[in-house]
């Protein structure tokens, strides 16, 4: 083994530093700041600027110490007046590219202070660079472009977009975007890295040529995905006016996707609702908080004493803190006394929850985002990650490219499949007999890891005898696969270890969700995927909080830790000091069905906009109708509230807060206020417990901070006793389970065993096809989902300058069926469902399958949930988003 630490000396000093840093990263360690200009954390070593060159005893010429690994015993000098002689006349080359005018560009970049701390200063007044002005979040002037090919470098060794290419101009060389037209008619995804990267400012967000550099900086976590990427929010005059990557974050190692690193602008947005309001004869009225939340208490106690505490539910958003999850459902079952409470963990991510709970007794990714680096093979199934979870979409892109095995299973040719070893391209809804064969193969192949399964899992005779109708041909001809595909698939799986699955709604959307994820993790079992890192199953969950919400017991049979309730009674009964509600509870679906029977009166909707984004509206809206008061909480007029609300409390923004969020690894990572809440807003929190003293059950809901919100929660789920807020600002996130302060906390589950000291159990599993069939009067599947620049109901994303960079939110059409309907590309297209009809511009793309047409649900005047059906998971209840048999026609 290599030693972890080695000695050596630098300009007369001995220093220690960890084996394994490059020689700049270990003299920075101590102090030793050697120049360079082509180097950055994120990028291999490129040598190419020279200014780091220092003097290595033995070494005939100088050496570039970003491309030296520093060893045992070296010795080096770092600014003999040789070497500084060097760089002040490399610097003087560089400067004489830059125009002398308009240094303001370039104040208080890494190159300016490079050039001050040298006397040099820009010489030239060639102004004639590539320039683009008009992209809502970048301005480049290549006037300043002193050619390190960081920019290069990072759009494809981070990003993986390759927008930028070099090209030669008389001696020297510059870059230009790949169509040498514009970044936004390129393959740009506006991630901002080669911005973030250019010392220069050549390349910079518009932002800060517009507002200078911001005067103060906040780190916290970005309130869109589920990845939890950290940012710097840099704030000008009281404004956040810049967001941008921390560069020692363990998630995203100083990358952001468009999202994390520009759409921070909905939380100034002017339609921003920032006054409590109720509203009277049909209209909205602004009223004080008392007058709200007294409206608020009554409605909430009135269904209460008419229809008893099931006549009350309560939707928990996945968009607020862990702390406000946890208080959503304590006053559920405190407050209003019933086990009503939910989150959209229902519409998402419930299934994987339960189909991983069932088969390996815990609900949540087994595996971290940092074992992407250490599979040997990566299985991707219905997740779309380059734009859903673009920093883990990046880095599955860039070990595909490195020649890690890629298999990726969705009816799409998403980016990831584009660069996949094998793209099964499945017909939608039919991952289940798909699964099952590759578990067929596997077994038949003797590719199995019998070792593992004999010692860790039950179940499999059964199991094995289960899959004897699934062969690959039968399999084949259910999805519209080819039978040799799923073969070299299962090979590739099960025989590349460890091998890492990461899946998404492509999965649980669908009548078979919870089955499709038991059969995913079938699979892992079968190969001894399990409990070794680079392995796992691991759902890439959707919001950024919505791991928390769950986990901190927004699901009506379930306390937090996502425990049953039986089994968690015994640690919330002594810090509540209160009986829990007798009657069972109902989830997001039955709190709907039952305000549409009368049974449930009133409901309290925080962040969630139920209307838009639950499937078969029609349905939604009846049922919403039943309803005698909604009280809503939100930042924006959701089309729920604009629809059916009765009271609206204005909630402070994820930027105007404290707390933590819990990203899709299981990591607790801090939330952090960089403003006060806009207008009268208030958080979460203040909003729960303020209800909660009007309702006369204060007690248990006073709390001075949010901390101590987070001290009460590690009380009664042991898995985070260990994870403090020191803690988290000493250390960073740390990913439960994590029993103790001196735990680390856990990257890889089931190492040692599965919960309960038990295993793993195979489970046999049914096909019940999907309803949704094509049929002569509805031929087409329409297939639903996301992209990358908006998010959701895009009530937050729709308020920036998103929307700018790319209509996105077009019908997915393959070019057969644009011309069997007589329809071109950006013309509007009708589609009918036997449950309602909407209408979008079509965008002519083979990406898609024929016969498979694919819309987002981003645009509210679309509303595509008017034609998805009623179908749900058997188990979960989670909609089948992903399957409607439609009819198009040119609109
Ligand atoms: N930019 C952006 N990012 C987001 C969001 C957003 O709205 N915009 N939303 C966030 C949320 S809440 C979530 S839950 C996540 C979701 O992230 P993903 O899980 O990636 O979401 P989707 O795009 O809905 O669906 C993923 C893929 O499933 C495929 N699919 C459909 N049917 C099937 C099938 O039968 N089998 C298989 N194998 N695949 C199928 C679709 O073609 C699609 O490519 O993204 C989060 N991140
Ligand atoms: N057709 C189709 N429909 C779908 C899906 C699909 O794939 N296809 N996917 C489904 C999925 S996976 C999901 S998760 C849902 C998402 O559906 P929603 O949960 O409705 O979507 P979001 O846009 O994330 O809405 C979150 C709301 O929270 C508010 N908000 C943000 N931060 C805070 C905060 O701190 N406090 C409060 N109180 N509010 C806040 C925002 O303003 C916004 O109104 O959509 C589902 N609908
Ligand atoms: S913003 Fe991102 S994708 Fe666009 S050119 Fe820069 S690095 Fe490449
Ligand atoms: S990948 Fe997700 S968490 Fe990261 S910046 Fe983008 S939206 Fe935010
Ligand atoms: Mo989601």
């Amino acid at each position: 083994m290599a030693p972890a630490s080695i000695r050596l000396r630098a300009n007369g000093r001995d220093l220690t530093v960890p084996a394994g840093l490059t020689l700049l990263e270990a003299l920075a360690r101590h102090g030793i700041e050697v120049p360079t200009l082509c180097s950055d954390p994120r990028l291999k070593p490129a040598s190419a600027c020279r200014l780091c060159e220092v003097e290595v005893r033995g070494q005939e010429r100088p050496l570039c110490a970003c491309a030296t690994e520093a060893t045992e015993g070296l010795e080096v000098e770092t600014h003999t007046p040789a070497l500084e002689d060097f760089r002040r006349s490399m610097l003087e080359l560089y400067a004489r590219r830059l125009p002398a005018g308009a240094p303001e560009r370039m104040a208080g970049k890494p190159f300016q202070r490079l050039l001050d701390r040298y006397g040099v200063a820009p010489s030239g007044n060639d102004r004639s660079g590539f320039r683009e002005a008009g992209h809502p979040y970048l301005d480049v002037d290549l006037s300043w472009c002193v050619a390190c090919g960081r920019c290069v470098r990072i759009c494809s060794e981070v990003q993986g977009q390759d927008v930028w290419t070099a090209v030669s101009r008389g001696t020297d060389w510059h870059v230009v975007p790949e169509t040498a037209g514009s970044l936004l008619a390129s393959g740009c995804v506006s991630c901002g890295a080669c911005a973030d990267t250019c010392p220069t400012g050549a390349i910079e967000d518009a932002a800060r040529i517009r507002h200078g550099q911001p005067d103060r900086w906040v780190r916290t976590t970005c309130p869109y995905c589920g990845t939890g990427c950290e940012l710097d929010l840099g704030l000008t005059d009281g404004r956040i006016t810049e967001s941008r990557p921390v560069l020692d974050s363990v998630v995203s190692r100083g990358h952001l996707c468009v999202k994390g690193r520009y759409a921070f602008g909905f939380q100034e947005a002017e339609d921003r609702v920032t006054r409590p309001m109720v509203r009277r004869n049909g209209a909205w009225e602004e009223v004080s908080w008392d007058e709200a939340l007294d409206a608020a208490a009554v409605a909430l106690r009135q269904a209460v004493m008419n229809a008893g505490p099931g006549g009350v539910g309560v939707l928990a958003s996945s968009r607020a803190t862990n702390e406000e999850n946890y208080l959503t459902q304590k006053f559920a079952r405190l407050a209003l006394g019933t086990h009503n409470v939910d989150c959209c963990a229902r519409v998402c991510h419930a299934p994987s929850a339960t189909g991983l709970g069932q088969v390996l007794g815990t609900g949540a990714a087994t595996n971290s985002f940092a074992d992407i680096e250490r599979a040997a093979m990566l299985l991707v199934v219905g997740a779309n990650a380059t734009e859903n979870h673009p920093i883990v979409g990046a880095r599955i892109r860039q070990r595909a490219r490195a020649g890690v095995p890629l298999v990726v299973i969705d009816p799409r040719r998403t980016e990831l499949a584009a660069e996949a070893t094998v793209h099964l391209a499945l017909r939608p809804g039919t991952n289940l007999p798909l699964f099952q064969a590759l578990a067929r193969v596997i077994l038949d192949e003797g590719l199995a890891d019998l070792a593992f399964i004999q010692s860790r899992t039950e179940g499999l005779e059964a199991f094995v005898t289960s899959l004897q109708a699934w062969t690959p041909e039968r399999a084949a001809a259910a999805c519209g696969v080819a039978a040799e595909d799923i073969r070299r698939a299962a090979r590739l799986y099960a025989t590349s270890k460890p091998a890492m699955c990461l899946h998404g709604l492509g999965v649980t959307e669908h009548i078979q969700g919870t089955d499709g994820v038991m059969a995913l993790a079938h699979l892992a079992l079968l190969t001894g995927n399990l409990g070794l890192p680079g392995a796992g199953v691991n759902p890439l969950r959707g919001q950024n909080n919505v791991q928390g919400s769950a986990q901190m017991g927004c699901e009506p049979t379930r306390l937090t830790g996502y425990r049953p309730l039986a089994r968690a009674l015994a640690d919330h009964l002594p810090v509540w000091g209160a009986a829990l509600p007798e009657a069972p509870g109902l989830t997001a679906m039955g709190m709907l069905d039952a305000a549409g029977e009368g049974r449930l009166r009133a409901l309290l909707v925080l962040g969630y906009d139920v209307l838009l984004s639950h499937a078969d509206a029609r349905t939604t809206a009846e049922n919403l109708h039943g309803l005698e008061a909604l009280v809503v909480v939100d930042l924006f007029m959701t089309e729920t509230a604009r629809a059916f609300g009765t009271v609206f409390l204005p909630a402070a923004s994820p930027f105007e807060k404290e707390g933590t969020f819990m990203n899709g690894e299981r990591r607790v990572q801090r939330v952090r206020q960089a403003l006060p809440p806009k207008g009268d807003s208030r958080s979460d929190r203040e909003i729960l417990c303020a209800l909660a003293e009007r309702l006369g059950a204060g007690g248990p809901f006073r709390f001075p901070d949010a901390e101590s919100v987070w001290n009460e929660i590690r009380q009664v789920w042991p898995d985070v006793q260990g994870i403090t807020y020191a803690r988290l600002e000493r250390e960073g996130g740390i990913q439960w389970p994590c029993p103790d302060e001196s735990h680390p906390g856990t990257a890889v589950l089931h190492a040692e065993g599965f919960p309960g000291g038990g295993r793993a159990a195979f489970r046999l599993l049914d096909y019940t096809p999907s309803a949704q069939v094509a049929t002569d009067t509805h031929p087409w599947l329409l297939n639903t989902g996301r992209s990358l620049f908006h998010f959701n109901a895009a009530t937050m994303t729709g308020r920036t300058r998103n929307g700018h960079l790319r209509p996105d939110n077009g019908l997915e059409l393959h070019p057969a069926d644009a011309a069997s309907l007589g329809v071109v590309d950006g013309e509007a297209v009708t589609v009918t469902s036997r449950h309602g009809s909407f209408t979008l511009l079509a965008h002519v793309t083979d990406r898609v399958r024929p016969g498979e047409p694919f819309a987002t649900f981003h645009s509210v005047p679309a509303f595509v949930n008017q034609a998805t059906g009623p179908g749900r998971d058997r188990h979960t209840g989670t909609p089948e988003y992903k399957v409607t048999a439609v009819a198009l026609r040119k609109a």
